[in-house]
């Protein structure tokens, strides 16, 4: 009974993932590690090979829930890797909390530290447009108008989640001075902006940037009027197997996110929730251990995969 208590909590945290109550792929990853640390302490299990499994199935039940955020198979991969099934039961359950933690701690850190080093990177008097709603875009974005910088930021409104409502929200409230336009409006304003910043959902070994769906046309619209585009990621944020081939998933969401398909019968409706930036459009990845030209992608991967992408240095 308890220990269906615990799973139901994380299928909990991954309805609500699947949904998008919580969104954002930082916040995913943390809500994963949360919901591990849940089941690590809440778990009934009677051995420590019990456990485990339950943690993997936790895993997995969570990973399924939004394919194309690299942050969340990451987040599952730091909490769960290596635990010993054969050692002590409270000595893997303090082992996964503690990851669960620390992961949570650290993700914290890089988005203030993302902040602090992307905004040495914002004059005096940029205009910014970002898309959609990514925390360590803001939090570059508002560390410079903290630092008493004269800035205005043009917000999309990123259809068909709106998500850019959070952005102009966020920002009003802390005092910066946003525009909102629609998505298909962006080329027609880049004239009046100074530098792109966006997010990342994954960043593939060859500097691709995986983001909300539209960044590729607003960053072609950059290139176009010489406007810088950076990305403001963490370093969980690398795809690891792109090292080996593999291309990010990109989520297909419900057709309902755009209209009912009952208006429009026979009418094929598509809703992919990302798309895909080449690194060439991409000038700088503003990461919390520095900011990196995408060809530097591979690097931070590569730095990862030595430590068998488990060290703690991957974060
Ligand atoms: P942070 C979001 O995805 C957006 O694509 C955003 O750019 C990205 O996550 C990164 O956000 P969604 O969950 O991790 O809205 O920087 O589909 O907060």
């Amino acid at each position: 009974m308890g220990v269906e208590l615990v799973v139901s909590k994380v299928e909990d945290i991954a309805h609500k993932i699947e949904t998008m109550e919580i969104r954002g792929a930082r916040k995913i990853a943390k809500a994963a590690a949360n919901a591990l640390k849940e089941e690590a302490s809440g778990s009934e299990a009677e051995t420590s090979s019990q456990l485990v499994e339950d943690l993997n199935e936790a895993g997995r039940i969570l990973l399924d829930t939004r394919p194309s955020a690299v942050s969340l198979s990451n987040s599952v991969r730091y909490v769960t890797r290596d635990l010993d099934s054969s050692g002590d039961l409270e000595d893997v359950r303090d082992k996964a909390i503690s990851r669960a933690k620390e992961f949570v701690q650290r993700a914290n850190e890089a988005k203030k530290k993302i902040g602090e080093i992307g905004c040495r990177r914002i004059s005096d008097g940029d205009t910014i447009l970002t898309h959609c709603n990514s925390s360590n875009a803001l939090s570059v974005i508002k560390k410079a108008y903290d630092e008493g910088k004269d800035i205005e930021v043009v917000a999309t409104e990123a259809r068909p989640r709106r998500q850019g409502y959070i952005t102009i929200r966020e920002l009003s409230e802390y005092g910066v001075p946003v525009t909102l336009i629609v998505d298909s409006a962006a080329r027609h304003f880049m004239k009046e902006v100074d530098k792109v910043v966006v997010g990342a959902d994954s960043i593939a070994a060859n500097g691709a940037v995986v983001n909300k769906i539209g960044t590729s046309q607003i960053a072609l619209a950059a290139d176009e009027a010489r406007v810088p585009l950076f990305v403001a990621a963490e370093s969980y944020k690398f795809h690891p197997s792109t090292l080996v081939g593999e291309l990010v998933q990109i989520e297909e969401r419900d057709e309902e996110e755009i209209v009912s398909p009952e208006e429009f019968p026979g009418v094929n409706i598509k809703n992919p929730a990302f798309d895909v930036t080449p690194s060439e459009y991409v000038d700088l990845i503003i990461t919390e251990r520095g900011i990196i030209p995408p060809a530097a992608a591979y690097e931070i991967l590569q730095e990862a995969f030595e430590l068998g992408l488990e060290g703690d240095e991957f974060l």
